[in-house]
């Protein structure tokens, strides 16, 4: 067997990206957060870190002068510390979603309310939100954005907030943050001045490459960028990662994505200081592109049921997770031929992990020999499969048979694998399965 397969142990994309020291992180929708119990226990067991996708916006956070509501923040720090996750905040500084109360102010008033907004909540979050984009997207073809905030308060605002972030949570580490700077252009240039200027003053520890990106356009010089920035001393970080489809999407523009996936991953991975990836959104029909780009879609890691994309598994893999064994690696002295595949013999066992009463999870693990396998199991009463992951699930009444999805389908003998998961409906149970190798 493959010394490779033998140590490739990690297979989910969290207790991967554990293992390399580096976040694996999702944007959190609030409602969802509330209301659905699989979104939130896929996103405990896949990811180590968490954004608010609008939860900790200052029009959430400040809607009225003075007013603060940091019931979002705490909902996802909450469920954070609950779940062990790391949490980037997302963000303080920013020309859109600010409330307009702070848009018709102007000079020293605009300035005390953004200093008092940065103040207030990095305070209130301070030892539970781990980093800060504490300003977003201030560059616009090259130069500083014209928003609101340069317009009313003149250009050393950004300064300005970098310092009151420091004094409010020296514990935080602070972010620059931008759509389309990926790659070396002159938008990405115009951020490398800023950073080099903000940590000439000791005011900045990251910078943030939100990588909404379009099929297929993983930017060649990508990796090369983000060193240049890694070079001056910062973390760097994929903030916001989605790669958008024009729909429908055929099967091969899916592995197209999840090669794109892939790239950026092992980009992070090749940087001693990238701190991590986190794709903006969980599901396809969470996410923001549909909405902003007409007819385009499926830009992340999951379809809508929770069942996991190619892109996932790319993911798990650029990680260093479970994948399947290369085909030519093998422990045997060269020249020697492999044995033939095992036949028979494997068995299998379903264990519960995770039951939130709605709900349940459960990971199925097998041991070999077999080079393919096919479980098969009844459910003792009402129970059912709501969603599944690295397996084909047949369901016909109270029958159930799985089977491998190809790259999981060989274990040597006496090795016990974690092969595939499932959420269950209905009362949780951990029927005896029958394993059928080959
Ligand atoms: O636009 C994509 C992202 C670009 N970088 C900064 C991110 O903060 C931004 O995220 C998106 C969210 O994903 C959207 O969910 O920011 C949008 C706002 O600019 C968010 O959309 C807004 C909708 O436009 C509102 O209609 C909606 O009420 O989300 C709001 C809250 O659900």
């Amino acid at each position: 067997m493959s010394t490779q397969f033998a140590t490739a142990q990690q297979s989910t994309l969290r207790s991967a990206a554990d293992s390399l020291g580096i976040d694996i992180g999702v944007a959190v929708d609030d409602n969802l957060l509330q209301n659905d119990s699989t979104y939130r226990n896929v996103i405990s067991e896949q990811f180590n870190s968490v954004t608010a996708e609008n939860g900790m916006k200052m029009e959430t956070v400040q809607p009225s002068q003075g007013n603060f509501d940091f019931s979002q923040g705490d909902r996802l720090v909450q469920f954070a510390q609950q779940n062990n996750m790391s949490v980037h905040g997302h963000t303080l500084v920013w020309h859109s979603q600010s409330p307009n109360w702070v848009q018709n102010l102007s000079g020293a008033e605009m300035e005390q309310a953004m200093v008092d907004h940065i103040t207030t909540t990095m305070n209130h979050f301070e030892g539970d939100v781990d980093s800060w984009d504490v300003a977003n997207e201030v560059v616009e073809n090259g130069q500083l954005r014209n928003s609101f905030w340069l317009q009313g308060i003149g250009s050393d605002y950004i300064e300005t907030a970098y310092s009151a972030a420091r004094q409010a949570d020296p514990g935080a580490d602070l972010y620059l943050n931008d759509y389309s700077i990926d790659g070396i252009n002159s938008k990405s240039d115009r951020y490398y001045q800023l950073a080099q200027d903000l940590t000439s003053q000791g005011l900045l520890d990251g910078m943030g490459f939100q990588a909404h990106l379009i099929l297929g356009q993983v930017p060649g010089d990508m990796e090369q960028n983000l060193q240049r920035f890694a070079d001056l001393g910062l973390d760097v970080r994929v903030t916001e990662l989605d790669v958008r489809i024009d729909m429908p999407a055929s099967q091969q523009e899916l592995q197209q994505q999840a090669d794109d996936f892939e790239r950026v991953v092992n980009i992070c991975t090749n940087i001693a200081d990238c701190s991590g990836v986190t794709v903006w959104g969980l599901r396809d029909g969470d996410s923001w592109v549909p909405d902003t780009f007409d007819g385009q879609g499926a830009p992340l890691l999951y379809n809508d049921d929770y069942s996991t994309k190619p892109a996932y598994d790319a993911v798990l893999a650029a990680l260093g997770g479970s994948q399947p064994p290369p085909p030519t690696e093998t422990t045997e002295p060269p020249g020697t031929t492999e044995p033939p595949p095992p036949s028979g013999d494997c068995s299998a066992v379903i264990e519960v992990v995770n039951d939130w009463g709605s709900g349940w999870q459960a990971n199925v693990s097998v041991t070999g020999p077999t080079d393919g396998w096919t479980l098969s199991w009844n459910w003792p009463g009402s129970q059912g499969i709501s969603s599944s992951w690295n397996a084909d699930i047949t369901e016909s009444g109270s029958s159930v048979t799985a089977s491998d999805v190809g790259w999981n389908g060989s274990i040597a003998s006496g090795q016990t694998q974690q092969v595939f998961g499932f959420i269950g409906s209905g009362p949780a149970v951990e029927p005896s399965v029958t394993c059928s190798a080959g």
